[in-house]
């Protein structure tokens, strides 16, 4: 016996909604769900082959324990009693406190690191519980994928908007005009922009008339699409972008149309951008000054246009600097916060629309890592710093690391170092479903359950996506016997942290409940203001303590009921009513009501974005030499983890390194022989591949490989290794102000091999 269930894909920020064919106790195939409000039967191969995903032999179905240097089969109860015990003494030892309490931020707290990373965006636990385990830690040691990805982004938006959650899209369905720096949405399905069917909107764009512009150093997928196609020399987008902001400037082009009452420091912009000419930056860039002024003027002259940056404008020198300048662009041609410009959503689990006025505005560099005083950022460590956190001596050392759904012997630089730093810790708990490069070295693995048996609502990326909807799927199969969902797994890891192994995961729960309605009960704006938090919870519907927790937040969000103020709101009952979605409209503007700065409007140049620039005319006067590294993402392909898929492997996902045909008759390189790469952290010998797709100049290596490490469980992987490319990067090199590592336009050396 078949049958058909819903579930969104959690394998990328597209969020699609599939509908997978279950039987007996597997899902045998899935397809794009034609009902999905917002999907609308869209599906890449990573979802399609959602199944042989979900029932991997090589995952994890029981937790292991290590005894006696061995990982080996525990039960839950052993493998939490592990996780006290090794926690336990060093929590006590150095004594824990929020570091979001006032007075607490004094202490640097346990030396426990958490490590957190990508699917923690794609998981409904991976949602609620991480923040409640920090305030129970209390560490300062926090390190996320965020520092090799977006983080330059939410600097961006703390500092333009005062919230660093607060990030604009790209209108895609109304735009007139696109123009995408660095990033490859063909491939990735898009990010920071949830667009189920990326290639299909684009496409539509192309039809209604409109414009595609690609700034990307290779000529990707999504650029072959486009009217237009610039091979930036990789790091140079912030000159780039800065001579576009001169232009407009000097051609009299800059006019922020309606949003002009809430903006301050448009003065200091145009002073900021007065050294950076087409001229003076278009041989650095590799890109003609009067391509550039055109692209300026193409900008302004577009009935409404949207500027999208993504990896290839972040994981750079001037991560934070691009990521403002992509804003700045929208700002001055009058395509802010307005149909088919840059918009931000408005997420159902979102905080709901308050009156405008001054917020609390955003801080940066709170506390100072130890060992190389990096400043935090959104309460974060820059990830590459995690390995000299570990094994550089001291007082404050870390010595014990939480990590949940990450792989950073493989995602960060210098893997090398980090591995050998994560052996010598005293103890290491991994929440994850595979025994891989990073696990292999835990005490404690406690697997999750396969995607078809949890639950699934997109937290992360409703508040990012261009059009607002709100979609929940419950579990498709039972768990397996005595195996917890994800959510009682971290609320039981919380227990832990506080001594309390064996107590209900409920309480969990129960607490932030308490402590949400507490806090809407004493809000004015809030629709239960002078309520009892306690009758209130009484209300809440689901069959768990986060199905609860969802029900609570639909119902005081922007489109919630209100617990009875809006009968026609949304619930989680609701919700379950239409298991295709709800949707909830186009994007509409936000501004001022969204902005949290001192000032109340849009700070469009603060302090340390002042002396970002300056940091950027210093490099007016460099020339440039070198080959520069680039990275790549292949359709079938999520960072480190889906290569034991087979049949997402093989064809085009490979891991060659791109060399342009100009550079491999330079160096003797033959296509399919072997070069070697060196960097300032290692090197490597990889297979080459010769294309035009890459410019002269520059070479290009996908992420997430070299599964040739011992210990792992991954037989499939492992037959097809690849190499590290992080290998290759030392991780010396920083966005300051965001501490995101530069992965993109790192100088290497590439030598035939004889
Ligand atoms: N050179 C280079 N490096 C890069 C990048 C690049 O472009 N170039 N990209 C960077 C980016 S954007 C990112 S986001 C990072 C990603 O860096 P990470 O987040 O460290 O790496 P992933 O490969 O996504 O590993 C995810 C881990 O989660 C586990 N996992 C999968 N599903 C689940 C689940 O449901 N629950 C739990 N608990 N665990 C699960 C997987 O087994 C794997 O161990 O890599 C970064 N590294
Ligand atoms: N298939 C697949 N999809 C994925 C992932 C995956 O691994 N595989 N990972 C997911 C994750 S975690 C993320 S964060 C997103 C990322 O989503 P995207 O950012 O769209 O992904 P990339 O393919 O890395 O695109 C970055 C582009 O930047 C270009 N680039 C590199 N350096 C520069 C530069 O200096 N300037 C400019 N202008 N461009 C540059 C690269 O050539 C590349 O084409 O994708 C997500 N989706
Ligand atoms: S595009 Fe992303 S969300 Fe959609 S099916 Fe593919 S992997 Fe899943
Ligand atoms: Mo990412």
């Amino acid at each position: 016996m078949t049958r058909t269930a819903l579930r969104i894909c959690p394998l990328c920020e597209a969020t699609c909604g599939l509908s997978v064919t279950v039987d007996g106790d597997r899902v045998t195939a899935a397809r794009g769900d034609r009902d999905d409000i917002f999907s609308k039967g869209f599906i890449c191969p990573k979802g399609a082959s959602f199944g042989e995903l979900d029932a991997d032999p090589d995952r994890l179905t029981r937790p292991l324990v290590r005894r006696n240097g061995a990982l080996t089969e525990a039960t839950w109860d052993e493998a939490f009693a592990a996780v006290q015990a090794g926690l336990r003494p060093l929590i006590e030892a150095h004594g824990s406190g929020s570091p979001e309490l006032p007075g607490a931020r004094e202490a640097a707290g346990p030396p426990v690191a958490v490590v957190l990373g990508n699917p923690n965006v794609h998981t409904v636990a991976g949602a609620l519980y991480p923040p409640v385990l920090l305030a129970a830690l209390g560490s300062r040691s926090v390190f996320t994928a965020s520092t090799v990805d977006q983080m330059p982004k939410h600097v961006s938006s703390g500092l333009l908007y005062g919230d660093p959650l607060a990030i604009p899209v790209p209108d895609l369905d109304r735009t007139d005009h696109l123009l995408v720096i660095g990033a490859n949405p063909l491939d990735s399905n898009g990010s920071l922009c949830t667009a189920p069917d990326f290639p299909g909107r684009i496409r539509a764009l192309r039809r209604r008339g409109g414009r595609l512009t690609v700034i990307d150093p290779r000529r990707t997928r999504t650029a072959k699409l486009a009217d237009e196609h610039l091979a930036v020399r990789p790091g140079t987008d912030a000159l780039l972008l800065f001579a576009m902001v001169r232009v407009l400037f000097e051609e009299g082009l800059a006019d922020v149309g309606e949003r002009a009452g809430h903006l301050t420091g448009i003065d200091e912009v145009e002073r900021l951008a007065a050294d950076f000419t087409p001229e003076v930056v278009a041989p650095l860039c590799e890109v003609p000054a009067e391509r550039i002024r055109r692209l300026a003027r193409e900008l302004a002259a577009a009935e409404t246009a949207a500027v999208y940056g993504r990896i290839g404008s972040t994981t750079v020198e001037f991560g934070t600097l691009t990521s403002w300048l992509v804003d700045v662009l929208a700002i001055l041609t009058g395509n802010f916060d307005r149909p088919g410009g840059i918009m931000f959503p408005l997420s159902a689990t979102g905080a709901a629309p308050r009156p405008a006025g001054p917020g609390r505005g955003f801080a940066l560099g709170r506390w100072h890592s130890r060992v190389s005083g990096h400043p935090e950022a959104k309460s974060e460590l820059p990830i590459v710093a995690l390995a000299e956190e570990i094994d550089t001596p001291g007082e404050g050392r870390v010595r014990a690391a939480v990590v949940i759904a990450a792989n950073p012997v493989l995602s960060v630089p210098d893997g090398d170092r980090l591995d050998a730093a994560l052996a010598s810790l005293d103890f290491m708990v991994s929440v994850d479903p595979y025994l891989n490069e990073t696990s292999r070295h835990a005490d404690v693995v406690l697997p999750p359950p396969p995607p078809s048996r949890s639950p699934h609502f997109d937290y992360a990326f409703n508040a990012l996506a261009v059009r607002n909807q709100a979609r929940y799927t419950r579990a498709v199969l039972p768990l397996a016997d005595g195996q917890p969902d994800e959510c009682e797994i971290h609320a039981r890891l919380i227990l832990c942290l506080g001594g309390q192994d064996g107590a209900d995961p409920g309480l969990v729960d129960a607490m932030v409940i308490g402590t949400a309605l507490g806090k809407a009960a004493g809000d004015p704006h809030s629709p239960v203001y002078g309520r009892q938090p306690d009758a209130l919870a009484q209300e809440l519907t689901g069959r768990t303590g986060a199905e609860r927790r969802l029900d609570m937040m639909l119902r005081l969000g922007p489109y919630g009921e209100g617990f009875g103020a809006d009968p026609e709101g949304l619930t989680l009952d609701r919700l379950l009513a239409h298991p295709h979605g709800i949707d909830l409209g186009p994007l509409a503007p936000r501004v001022p009501g969204v902005l949290r700065t001192r000032s109340g409007a849009v700070e469009l140049c603060p302090g340390p974005i002042a002396a970002e620039a300056a940091r950027l005319r210093g490099r007016l006067a460099r020339r440039p030499d070198g080959m520069l590294l680039v990275g790549r993402r292949h359709l079938r392909s999520n960072n480190s983890w889906l290569h034991n898929v087979p049949a997402l492997t093989g064809g085009s996902n490979r891991c060659t390194v791109q060399v342009h045909p100009d550079d491999a008759a330079r160096l003797e390189l033959t296509d399919g022989g072997p070069a070697r790469l060196k960097g300032d952290g290692g090197e490597l010998e990889v297979p080459v591949e010769i294309t035009e797709a890459v410019r002269p100049g520059v070479v290009s290596l996908p992420h997430g490989w070299g599964h040739n490490r011992t210990g792992t469980r991954l037989g499939v992987a492992a037959a097809d290794p690849g190499v590290n490319v992080n290998q290759l990067n030392a991780g010396r090199l920083l966005d300051p102000l965001s501490g995101t590592a530069v992965l993109n336009g790192l100088p290497v050396v590439l030598t035939p091999v004889r």
